[in-house]
């Protein structure tokens, strides 16, 4: 029997209540975990809209528990601090349900909360997954050609790059959160000291990392419908996750994995929905804007840790907003010299990285996704191609 988790911030209390019915009501389902940051207001709205239906004619058949997440990592408590509470919470319900769960729980899903287009059938697909004996069981879905992209600059280049021969850059979502675990992995998962520190936004690399490197089986199964949620405005709204996953690869660089170490399957893709081949991700013209943001004099200095070809067009963006040299060449080689220099709690190589990736960003939309879905998706892939054979050409 498995637990269900959404782990939550600040969301809109109908979808989340509307999320908790369907797990409720799934059979596979035990109990349901919502995890929350704090107890701001979006919490106890959501404790009352629980605690209203469980007073109702017809309450919840299973428990379903409101719990503010735990401080159990290092860094800013985000995410990661809610996932490892929830993974506690899984080892030991049995316990603290003795008269709702006969036995352990098998399995652990994890949710955003947000997702509109939610509905049994995700659930329905993990738990098939990992009844044929996958340790990991991650959600993948079709996504705009604008969105995602700090798995692809961000996660997916680093993994390319730094385990060219290993199942890491293959995983189609690295980041995703939606994805169901076995005990096993969950046991794994809570007993690796990396998984436990990462309490931000990093949680999700270092997830994925760990269960590759210990050799956990993956299943990818495809969502169809995609994932309808909250979307973000400029590309400034994930500064935070943008150095956050950045610093998660970083410090994940000395670490050895052996190749192929894991079995790593792939449920076949369908072709995009239209709505989600013709969304745009981002704001384009707010996101031009954050080229001549928040320089100081030292972040000048840092750039001439780069080569002449990020360092001249990136001073001139101070003024006018350059990115046509971001190619992916160049940020290739720009992304070398932040894994090697980048300081995590340091504000100018936040804003500067951040900087080289709007650029990144803006020269891959301006060059690849004006030229229709398919091209820009290819992009994408052939960038991390690449990556793979230069990986094996460096042997
Ligand atoms: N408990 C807890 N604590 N929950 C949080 C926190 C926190 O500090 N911050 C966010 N959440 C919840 C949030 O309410 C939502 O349910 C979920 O985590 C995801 O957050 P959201 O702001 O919707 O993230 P976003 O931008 O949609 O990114 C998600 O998808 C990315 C991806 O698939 O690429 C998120 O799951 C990322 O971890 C993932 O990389």
């Amino acid at each position: 029997m498995s637990l269900v988790c959404f782990p939550f911030k600040t969301e809109h209390v109908p979808t989340v209540l509307r999320n908790v019915h369907v797990a409720a009501e799934h059979p596979a389902v035990s109990l349901v975990l919502l995890v929350g940051a704090c107890r701001n207001a979006c919490f106890n709205a959501v404790v009352s809209a629980i605690d209203a239906v469980n007073a109702s004619p017809t309450p919840f058949a299973v428990p379903v528990v409101v719990q503010q997440q735990q401080r159990v990592g290092a860094l800013r408590p985000g995410k990661g601090d809610g996932m490892n509470s929830a993974l506690d919470y899984f080892l030991s319900a049995h316990l603290v349900h003795a008269n709702a769960l006969s036995a352990p729980l098998q399995r652990i899903h994890f949710y955003d909360a947000d997702i509109s287009s939610f509905d049994a059938s995700w659930i329905t697909k993990a738990e098939a997954g990992a009844a044929l004996g996958y340790d990991v069981v991650r959600h993948y879905f079709p996504r705009s050609s604008t969105d995602a992209q700090v798995t692809w600059q961000i996660t997916k280049v680093g993994f390319a790059m730094l385990w060219p021969r290993t199942t890491l850059p293959w995983v189609r979502q690295p980041l995703g959160g939606e994805l169901c675990l076995s005990r096993t992995a969950a046991e794994v998962l809570v007993g690796d000291a990396r998984c436990r520190r990462q309490s931000d936004w990093g949680v999700d690399t270092v997830y994925t990392f760990v269960c590759a490197q210990k050799g956990l089986s993956l299943l990818e199964v495809y969502v169809p419908q995609g994932k309808m949620h909250a979307l973000y405005g400029g590309l400034g709204d994930l500064k935070t996750m943008v150095c956050e996953c950045f610093a998660a690869v970083q410090s994940l660089r000395g670490e050895a994995v052996r190749a192929a170490a894991a079995v790593h399957q792939i449920d076949p893709a369908g072709a995009a929905p239209r709505d989600i081949r013709q969304k745009v991700a981002y704001d384009v013209e707010k996101s031009l804007g954050l080229l001549r943001a928040n320089w100081s004099a030292r972040q000048e200095t840092l750039l001439r840790l780069f080569g002449e070809d990020v360092a001249a067009p990136m001073l001139r963006a101070r003024n006018w907003p350059e990115y046509g040299f971001m190619t992916e060449r160049v940020w290739v080689a720009a992304y070398q010299v932040c894994l090697r220099e980048f300081v995590r709690g340091d504000d100018d190589w936040r804003e500067l990285l951040f900087r080289l990736w709007v650029a990144r960003v803006l020269n891959y939309t301006m060059r690849d996704v004006v030229r229709g879905y398919e091209y820009a998706m290819q992009a994408n892939t052939e960038m991390v191609m690449k990556l793979l054979v230069q990986g094996d050409e460096a042997r």
